[in-house]
């Protein structure tokens, strides 16, 4: 087991006490997040003692502990996942050479965006859903909001680590800029679409951790497999973290949906607004908005950016070292969708710049389970509906499809059809103005907003009515 040193001002498995340059840039830099984080984290609840997990070791059984802490005194740290010995490079041209320890001075540039923008999405999302605090459904839910901003805070350090500790001065510029840039920001906004959206309240919030972290997942696990081996590890035990993120989203959406379906049997009705309840027309459309702006995170289609990350032994597909070929793919194709007038068809594609396309297509198949888990609910429920997830056309902004306009079930689609329809589709002020209604803060130990129910355990073995906040 690799032990932190919490004696160290910032807790490490990465023998920072060793490294003072990097130790003092680090300590520099603490203070500066730490008044990112009382200006852009999260509103209210500084002062109160919150239930949460910290990572105390890398060691797969039992690397957290959970205890009551005040957010900013939470120990944000660093730590790799253990080291394979004798590591060497996955794909691409370098493959089979030695995973490298040091930064390949000819990929530079290249991996120092990637580690930047990787960077760049988590404090973004803490921005995003800095006032959520103030409209909490439950005790147990404002606690598991704050796991996760804490958490995202940590993967911000876990980037600006590699990039104080592998990238100089560049380095410690681009770990200031993290700072400086602020989601939705007219002039220094956050670098990709999805992140400067607002999460204004519980329903985005809950289908952001479904559809948007589960970029994250798929994103980290493709990082995991690189040949920078300081990004493999880190990327590594940040999957074990994001786990949570997912399980918040999956299961925050299930209660939703099973609310919704107790009021729709109670009520006998389909229209459970009247019964101060979310609609399952109304979640299908938040469904829709979240899934598209998701989906964007991939990238284009065809981009050679992704047949470089992969060729340079940098960024790889998820679980390459499960996959059986040749790990190069340079004779190899993919199928890619394609425009032939107003019919979307699909045509094989040089696999190396189609590999944003076959990221994306990992992860519909991994939003499609959870969806399939949802409408289980609803069948349970014996109610004759079921929630979807639109074609990848749909509301999207960048690639292929950003061109056109495409109907939830794959139709390209005119302006004027467009325009005629997208308030059935997508979520509208109307929608808007009733979910705030329902975001009134709920927290009384044990208590739940009507339009969620009660999840099926508290966390860590505690009962669901624990006091996850301290409120006074
Ligand atoms: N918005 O060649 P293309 C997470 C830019 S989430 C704005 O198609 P490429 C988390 C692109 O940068 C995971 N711009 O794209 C979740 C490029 O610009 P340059 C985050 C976009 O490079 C929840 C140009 O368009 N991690 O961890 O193949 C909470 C041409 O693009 C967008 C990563 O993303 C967009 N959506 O792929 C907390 C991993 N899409 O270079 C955390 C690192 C593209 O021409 N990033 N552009 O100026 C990457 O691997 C790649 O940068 C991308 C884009 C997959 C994002």
């Amino acid at each position: 087991m690799a032990g932190i040193d919490y004696g160290e001002r910032i807790p490490n498995n990465v023998s920072l006490g060793e490294n003072r340059r990097l130790q003092r840039a680090l300590e520099e830099w603490q203070p500066k997040f730490l008044d990112w984080w009382m200006d852009m984290g999260p509103t209210g609840y500084q002062e109160r003692d919150v239930y949460l997990r910290t990572a105390v070791s890398v060691d797969a059984q039992g690397w957290a502990q959970f205890d009551y802490v005040k957010m900013p005194d939470y120990r944000w740290g660093l730590f790799l996942a253990e080291s394979e010995p004798g590591r060497t490079i996955g794909f691409g041209d370098h493959m089979g050479a030695p995973a490298w320890q040091d930064v390949p001075g000819e990929y530079r540039g290249v991996l120092r965006r990637l580690i930047v923008t990787q960077g760049d999405t988590e404090p973004a999302s803490v921005e995003q859903q800095r006032h959520l605090g103030r409209t909490c459904p439950s005790l147990y839910d404002l606690r598991n909001l704050f796991q996760i901003n804490v958490e995202e805070g940590r993967h911000l350090w876990a980037m600006v680590y590699l990039l104080d500790a592998y990238f100089g001065r560049d380095g410690r510029e681009e770990s200031e800029a993290l700072l400086q840039r602020r989601s939705g920001d007219r002039d220094k906004p956050r670098i990709l679409g999805a992140f400067n959206e607002k999460t204004p309240d519980w329903l985005s919030y809950l289908m952001f951790t479904y559809f948007t972290d589960r970029d994250g997942k798929y994103q980290l696990a493709s990082l995991a497999e690189s040949g920078f081996d300081p990004l493999s590890r880190t990327c590594r035990f940040m999957l074990t973290e994001e786990a949570h993120h997912l399980f918040v989203g999956e299961t925050g959406i299930g209660r939703v949906v099973q609310r919704t379906c107790e009021l729709m049997r109670e009520g006998k009705t389909d229209d459970v607004r009247r019964l101060g309840g979310l609609d399952l027309a109304t979640l299908q459309k938040y469904i829709n908005f979240h899934y598209s702006v998701s989906l964007d995170l991939f990238g284009s289609e065809v981009s050679t950016n992704a047949a470089n990350f992969y060729t340079m032994g940098l960024k790889g597909r998820f679980e390459e070292s499960k996959k059986r070929d040749d790990h190069r793919l340079k004779d190899a194709t993919y199928a890619v969708s394609e425009l032939a007038g107003d019919r979307i068809t699909s045509r094989e594609t040089p696999a190396l710049p189609s590999l944003n396309e076959r990221l994306r297509d990992d992860y519909i198949a991994d939003c499609r389970r959870g969806v399939d888990r949802w409408n289980q609910v609803i069948k349970k429920h014996e109610i004759d509906r079921e929630l979807r997830l639109p074609h990848r056309g749909f509301h999207r902004a960048i690639g292929l499809f950003g061109e056109v306009k495409v109907s939830p079930d794959g139709r390209v689609l005119s302006e004027a059809e467009w325009d005629a329809k997208k308030h059935e589709w997508l979520p509208t002020e109307t929608d808007q103005a009733y979910l705030e209604s329902l975001m009134r803060p709920v927290t009384e130990r044990g208590r739940f907003a009507n339009w969620i129910a009660p999840p099926a355990r508290g966390v860590n073995g505690r009962p669901v009515d624990f006091e996850y906040v301290r409120l006074a």
